[in-house]
Formats: C-alpha cells, sequence, structure tokens
C-alpha cells in the first residue's frame, strides 16, 4: 500500500512538472521577416503552445509547448500547412506557391 501511494505521487509529480517540452525546429526555407510573422503567428495559434520564438539568423524557432496537448510533429506539420519547411516536414507545395514572391525560395 505504501508502495502504490509513492508510485500514484510520482506520477503526480510527472504529469504536473514534466508537461512543459522545448524543441527547436529548423526553419531553412524561411526568407525574410514577413515569413517569421507568418510562421510565429500560426504556431502561436496553435493549442498548447507555451511560447514560441524565431531567430531570423540562424532560422531555427525556439518552441515550448505542452506535451499533453500538442506533439512536436503536430507543430511541424502546422508549419508545413503554411507553406515552410519544418526539420524534416516539407512545406505543403500549395501553401508554399500562395505565399508572397519574396517568401519564396530565390523570389527577391
Ligand atoms: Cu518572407
Amino acid at each position: 500500500m505504501k508502495h502504490l501511494i509513492l508510485i500514484l505521487t510520482i506520477l503526480g509529480l510527472i504529469s504536473c512538472s514534466g508537461d512543459s517540452a522545448k524543441a527547436d525546429i529548423a526553419l531553412a526555407s524561411m526568407q525574410c521577416g514577413m515569413c517569421e510573422s507568418t510562421i510565429e503567428e500560426g504556431v502561436k495559434a496553435l493549442d498548447g503552445i507555451v511560447a514560441f520564438d524565431v531567430d531570423p539568423e540562424s532560422k531555427v524557432g525556439h518552441i515550448t509547448f505542452k506535451a499533453s496537448i500538442i506533439d512536436l510533429s503536430a507543430i511541424e506539420k502546422a508549419i508545413a500547412a503554411l507553406g515552410y519547411d519544418a526539420n524534416n516536414t516539407k512545406a505543403d507545395a500549395e501553401a508554399y506557391e500562395a505565399l508572397p514572391g519574396c517568401c519564396q525560395i530565390g523570389g527577391h
């Protein structure tokens, strides 16, 4: 019985403190400041995002999210749906074509 209580206590701690996860997302196809704000707004609109910050120089998005609500692959898919590559998830072709010219690779 004591063990059971101990296990339940540990599980309780994990579900509270272990909920927040951090990850870096490579945004290699991002071209300009508009891309940065498009991606930031799109990601921040998702449920479960605690913080998201894009570094335009390294083209990396630093993200903190609630792992119980959303996972990294869902975030990558959301970025791909905006028209941008996210890690190994390729941009949705139609969304990419719909981006302003300055946001397409080599489109300056
Ligand atoms: Cu752009």
